[in-house]
């Protein structure tokens, strides 16, 4: 599975920067750069740093600095070279041009990762967080993909897997030996082990809702009545003027998406159409995208008029949602810089705000109010599931679990309780890539940036 070509790619992103790097990776990989580097000293084989020159036949093409890393002690555990070169696509390109016609091939997405995870430098699962690790973009991305790369959830699944291995072994040779004095299966002691085991991995089942919802971002959806001042508050949060706000009841149509960060988290907001009854078409498919996006809301912000409300059908309003949805809601009182007074409705004390989007008040306590609402529980956690293939592998992993667990209830016999640990042990060792295929490995690094 191991390709064993030398291959190259530039591991920065693409376009101009002080600095760009390009890796090179295989047995080969010292031995081609000498062909188009000229040391500015003679090399000492102990430094790892080396200054000099890149060179196209005589051309001086750059200056670069070269860090190399003598297998199997580097990132992918083969012969591994840095060229830092500068940061303009111009020469970045002639030097992979210039590497390339020595014989070496460009990397394919991914390929320094997967050659790092088959030479046993990092295992799969941490292997697939480092595409994670790159794309974070909010210190909580950030924590949970650092979380994912240190391993710390799957080191329980290893634990679970060994225990495993452990009961399988006994019960394969109480079958192979059934005829002599050898240890018999304790049945019980799996059976308490299943059931952690059970708990276990549906507490990271559990995990990967929310884990989502933190990596795509929470969906914050503003609603009310028409005119009420919805875009207007979109435009107070992102801090400005996204939505067109106009006192024209039905203004905005389609929903308009924005994302902030607050305290770490990325907050997806969404402004839409007023929730109305009307005749017109295109407003009522814009009502009918609003029910769709609360349907997926993590928190709703119900927005009203505080000169001009019905206290009743805000209850009422507030009512169905809650009862719908079942989403955290904030019911907020907009307009209240001409209201001659802040609100106070006895029927919804202690569950609504007061403030002016227009003039920007309120705003900061209605961030901390959403921050509040939300299940922090996982933020710190470090046994988060972010992935999907882990998720599809987990359920199917605790669906055995149950089965050898009724299996042993039942009295089943020990054989078809060695096949169904066999199965769950096939599960968890896809997660870690203690079982692995190549199709499997191609289409995980194939989503990887190239250079990675
Ligand atoms: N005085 C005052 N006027 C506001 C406030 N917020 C919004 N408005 C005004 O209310 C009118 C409607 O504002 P929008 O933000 O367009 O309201 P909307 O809820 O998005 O309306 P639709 O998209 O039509 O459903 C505009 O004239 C705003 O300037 C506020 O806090 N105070
Ligand atoms: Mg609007």
């Amino acid at each position: 599975m191991l390709d064993k070509d030398t291959i190259v790619a530039l591991a920065t992103s693409d376009g101009h920067g002080a600095i760009a790097v390009i890796r090179i990776s295989g047995s080969e990989a010292f031995s081609t750069l000498s062909n188009i580097f000229r040391p500015l000293k003679k090399v000492n084989t102990k430094e790892r740093i080396t200054l000099g020159f890149i060179l196209d036949k005589e051309e001086r093409v750059d200056q670069v600095i070269v860090t190399s890393f003598k297998a199997p002690k580097s990132y992918t555990g083969e012969n591994l070279i840095e060229v830092s070169c500068h940061g303009s696509p111009y020469i970045y390109r002639r030097i992979l041009h210039l590497l390339i016609k020595t014989g070496i091939r460009m990397a394919n997405p991914g390929e320094f990762t997967m050659r790092a995870f088959l030479n046993r430098k990092m295992d799969l699962a941490q292997a697939e967080a480092v595409s994670d690790l790159i794309a974070s973009e909010s210190q909580v991305d950030y924590k949970l993909a650092l979380t994912q790369f240190e391993g710390e959830t799957y080191k329980n699944i290893k634990v679970l897997r060994r225990k495993f291995i452990d009961f399988a072994s006994i019960i394969e040779i109480s079958i192979d030996f059934s005829e002599e004095n050898v240890e018999r299966p304790n049945y019980s002691k799996l059976s308490t082990f299943l059931l952690q085991a059970k708990e276990h991995i549906q507490h990271l089942l559990n995990s990967f809702h929310l884990g989502n919802a933190i990596k795509e971002g929470i969906q914050v959806v503003i609603i009310g009545g028409p005119n009420v001042g919805k875009s207007t508050l979109l435009n107070s949060l992102v801090k400005y003027d996204r939505a067109i706000v106009s006192d024209i009841p039905g203004t905005t149509r389609d929903f308009i998406e924005e994302t902030i960060f607050f305290n770490g988290i990325r907050l997806r907001l969404i402004d839409t159409a007023g929730i109305r009854h009307t005749k017109e078409n295109i407003e009522t498919i814009g009502i009918q995208l609003t029910y769709d996006k609360v349907s997926n809301a993590q928190v709703i912000l119900y927005l009203f008029d505080a000169m001009h409300y019905n206290t009743t059908k805000i209850l009422k309003e507030f009512s169905n949602i809650d009862r719908k949805f079942s989403i955290n809601i904030i019911i907020i009182a907009n307009k209240y810089d001409v209201s001659s007074k802040k609100l106070f409705l006895n029927e919804l004390a202690g569950k609504y705000y007061n403030i002016s989007a227009k003039n920007k008040e309120g705003i900061d306590e209605l961030l901390e109010n959403i921050y509040n609402l939300l299940d922090k529980r996982y933020f710190k956690s470090n046994t988060v599931i972010l992935n999907v293939r882990h998720l599809e592998l987990l359920k199917k992993t605790l669906s055995t679990v149950n089965n050898i667990y009724y299996g042993i209830e039942q009295g089943s016999t020990d054989d078809l309780i060695a096949s169904d640990i066999r199965k769950a042990l096939y599960f968890l060792g896809k997660i870690s890539g203690e079982i692995t295929t190549n199709d499997l490995l191609v289409n995980i690094f194939s989503k990887f940036c190239i250079g990675k």
